[in-house]
Parts: C-alpha cells; structure tokens; sequence
C-alpha cells in the first residue's frame, strides 16, 4: 500500500455509482479504499475488481471464522486484486496464521476496536492481540483513533508493523490524535462520503494528518 497522504477512505455506501464516484472524486488524497460488508453484499465482489483499478483496496471482512474457512475467504480477497484484508485475532493464532498463509499481500489484525462496546471485551486482550500479530507476520493491526492513548500504547508492542486507525470524524477522533500517537494511516467514512464535498474533506483531512506528522503536504 502506497504512503503518501496517510488517508484511508472506508467506503461504507451501497450504490456501485456512488462508491465510483467517490473513488474517482478521492483519488489524488487518500492511499487506499477500504471495502467493507455493506458495499460488498449489496454489490458483490466484482465491484472490489472495478475499484482496484482506481486506487489499491482493502477488504475489511473482519474475518474471523475456524482456519480452513478463514483460507477460503482470504483466498477469494486477493482473487479480486486486493491489496489487503482485515481480519480478527480473537479467533486464536491457527486461524490468523491461516489467513496469512493464504494471504497474497498484507493481512492486518483488528486489536482493540473504536466503539464504546469495545471495553467490553476487546480492549482487554488488545495487547495480546497486538503481540499476536507480531508473532504471525502481520503487516499490522487496527487501533481506535477514538482513544490516541491505546494507539501510543499499541505503538510500542507492534514496533514498526503499520497501525491504521479509524474512528475519527463522526465517532469523535480527530485525524491528528492518533497520528501524533504513532499511527501510520487514519481510516475515515462517513465525514467523507456523507460531506457535501468529499474531495475538499478529504483534502483537508490529508492537511491535518501532515501537520500533525510534521511532514510536507502531499502534492
Ligand atoms: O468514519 P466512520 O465512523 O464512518 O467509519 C469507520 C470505518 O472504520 C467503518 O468502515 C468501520 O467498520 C471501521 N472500523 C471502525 O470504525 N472501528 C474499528 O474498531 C475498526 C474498524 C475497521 O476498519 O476495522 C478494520
């Protein structure tokens, strides 16, 4: 996955037009598309086909199923030419290790999630997730923008594997909270393709994430 703006756009909508369009719109401000269920059950697999010849796509199917099933499913990511998939660690490490076994390109862990419910139990084994994915081989993990603490703490488990963090915009985070925590990307939807300009938001957000890293604007 390429590095340059630091944004990641989770194209969380369910009109093939309106993902295009936005796709198309976003391009030249974020690295990477992330594809999640609502767009994939409403408009299939082909549609990760047509976006992967936009900009690289991440499928974000939290996979988190017993191994061989887990092989099956990341078998079928990369068949659509994704560059990456989001899987779940709580499964235990045969199933992780399936996914990176099938994988052909990078597999990143969710840890600890950015909704309130995450308290409840997956902020408790986060670092053992963490610690997971560093021993499987993992690109690298997710980590909640909406608390930059847990981002930081993370930070210094997973070493220099990639952290993405969503959670920013309308779940409360900001876009340089967690960068200045140590995240590499900031994954954001709905304060993209709900805004009346997604391109300019996108802009603006990419401005914040180079401030906040104290790097030069993306051009
Ligand atoms: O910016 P939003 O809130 O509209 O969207 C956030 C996206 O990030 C959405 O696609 C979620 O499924 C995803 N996400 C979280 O919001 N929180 C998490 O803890 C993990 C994810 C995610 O991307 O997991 C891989």
């Amino acid at each position: 996955m390429r590095r340059r703006t630091r944004l990641i756009l989770a194209l969380d909508v369910t009109e093939e037009s309106k993902a295009l369009r936005l796709a198309a719109d976003t391009r030249d401000y974020v690295d990477a598309f992330k594809v999640n269920y609502p767009l994939v059950l409403a408009r299939g697999m082909e549609l990760v086909e047509k976006l992967a010849k936009i900009g690289d796509v991440i499928c974000d199917f939290k996979v988190a199923d017993i191994p061989n099933t887990n092989r099956l499913i990341v078998d079928q990511v990369f068949r659509r030419h994704a560059k990456g998939v989001i899987v779940h660690g709580f499964v235990g490490e045969d199933a992780v290790r399936a996914c990176i076994d099938a994988a052909r390109g990078d597999v990143f862990v969710v840890t600890e999630m950015s909704h309130p419910g995450a308290e409840e139990f997956t902020a408790k084994v986060a670092d053992d997730l963490a610690r997971l994915a560093v021993k499987v081989g993992a690109a690298g993990i997710i980590a909640p923008a909406t608390r930059p603490e847990r981002v930081k703490a993370l930070r210094a488990i997973v070493g220099d594997r990639l952290i993405l963090s969503p959670g920013v915009g309308a779940q409360g985070g900001t876009p340089a909270d967690p960068i200045a925590a140590g995240a590499d990307y900031i994954i954001v939807g709905r304060a993209i393709y709900d805004a009346a300009n997604p391109r300019a938001e996108a802009e603006k957000i990419t401005k914040e994430i180079a401030r906040a890293a104290g790097a030069p604007l993306p051009r």
